[in-house]
């Protein structure tokens, strides 16, 4: 195979922030189904579950996961096919990036999970054909066979939605802050036509991830982009285009990133909102782990401590996003929401990072934080650190967490 293959699907949420990442590079590739004969019987045994996104080198080597698959090409062999870096050169620019590279993927779940699945009367046919995709041509399949299929696979994913804090409940704080959301990144987009400045970074990445297949793709939502922050849906077309898509910022926009001694308030503004957000559910993430993980020396390091290697969850499997459920309180409410260890091992890419700054940039960092209010985020740590090994997430040996 002389191509990059991206094994995803559009409906994807984490194939969005790859296949925007290879486009917005400038890097051949060819998308290839998850219900093809190669994705099944070749990738996932390697893989050892059914994962989207995936990547097969030309070299015929197999990458899951959408930040090894972008680290591939930021620091692996494929180097010289990228432009430029998407990780930022400034520690505090560089932390700000991964702050939104999770919260991106992982903290906009529960407006992505919301706005696909609790409006079926805009969204439902539209999503039986995007999931058609995701399973095995068969053109003898009958309307019946497929019907099945399709409520089989959404009761998984809407089963995955209530694991992620999506309920009668919740739902209307959902949209308050989903409109909050979109206010903030709108007003922040006036005068940057990415995160943080003229070119696309790591956080613009991950938070294309939820932006593109659910939030901006689905009907429903897409409807409430347009009309409520058209700005923020620009941004969505300028982060899937290859070409410069950059109308309103005029020609002479620089493509510079801004200046770390002077973050602008609307990005402090964003950082705030995410502080308020999604830190205090990460926070209560980590407390549920170390409890967990206190309890259970015995697990092997190398392995996730469960029967199922391929479980995604802390515990036991509940449903897609797996068990160990966090309790916090959300906008008033107290709420429940699935550990994934998948998440500290983001937060430690934040954490990886800064370790590398001298200690007057590690304080440079901590005050841009508490200023943006989400300093909270840089003491997080879990007894075990998180680890990738052949494809899943596994924990690492028990860690000093004193020093
Ligand atoms: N951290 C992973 C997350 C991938 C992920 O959760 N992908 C979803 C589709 S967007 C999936 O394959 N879910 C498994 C399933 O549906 O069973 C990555 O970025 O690769």
């Amino acid at each position: 195979m002389t191509f990059y293959t991206l094994y995803g699907a559009p409906a994807s949420l984490y194939t969005g922030k790859v296949r925007s990442y290879l486009r917005r590079q400038g890097i051949d590739f060819v998308e290839v189904a998850p219900g093809s004969e190669r994705y099944l019987t070749h990738v996932v045994p390697q893989v050892g579950r059914w994962i989207i996104p995936c990547l097969e080198t030309p070299d015929g080597t197999i990458i899951q996961d959408g930040a090894d698959i972008i680290d591939h090409f930021e620091k692996g062999p494929g180097q010289a096919l990228r432009t430029w870096s998407v990780y930022p050169e400034s520690p505090a620019l560089l932390a700000i990036s991964h702050l939104f590279e999770l919260f991106g993927g992982e903290g906009l779940l529960r407006p992505a999970m919301h706005y696909r699945w609790n409006f079926d009367e805009q969204n439902l046919d539209f999503l039986a054909a995007e999931f058609a995709l995701l399973i095995p041509p068969k053109p003898d399949r009958t309307d019946e066979e497929t019907k099945a299929t399709f409520l089989h696979n959404s009761g998984r994913m809407r089963n995955a939605a209530v694991a992620f804090g999506v309920t009668p409940e919740t739902a209307p704080a959902i949209e308050d802050s989903f409109v909050e959301w979109l206010d903030l990144f709108s007003a922040h987009l006036a005068d940057h036509p990415y995160l943080l400045g003229g070119h696309p970074t790591i956080g613009d990445f991950g938070l294309i991830a939820a932006m593109w297949a659910h939030l901006y793709r689905d009907p429903a939502p897409a409807m409430l982009i347009k009309q409520r922050a058209p700005r923020v849906g620009r941004w969505v077309e300028r982060m899937t285009t290859r070409e410069p898509y950059l109308h309103e910022y005029g020609d002479d926009v620089s493509a510079e990133l801004i200046d770390d001694g002077a973050i602008p308030e609307t990005l402090l503004a964003m950082m705030r909102y995410v502080g308020e957000e999604y830190l205090g559910e990460l926070a209560a993430h980590v407390e549920v782990a170390n409890r967990w993980l206190g309890e259970h020396p015995e697990i092997e390091p190398g392995t996730n401590g469960l029967d199922d290697p391929a479980a995604r969850g802390l515990t036991k499997e509940r449903g897609l996003a797996g068990g160990g459920l966090a309790q916090f309180e959300w906008r008033g409410q107290q709420i429940e929401t699935s550990v994934m260890p998948y998440r500290f091992w983001l937060m430690q890419r934040l954490h990886d990072d800064l370790g590398q700054a001298s200690a007057a940039e590690q304080q440079r960092v901590g005050d841009v934080f508490q200023a943006g209010g989400a300093a909270v985020i840089l003491g997080l740590r879990t007894l075990r650190r998180v680890e990738r090994a052949g494809h899943l997430e596994v924990w690492g040996p028990e860690q000093d967490l004193s020093a």
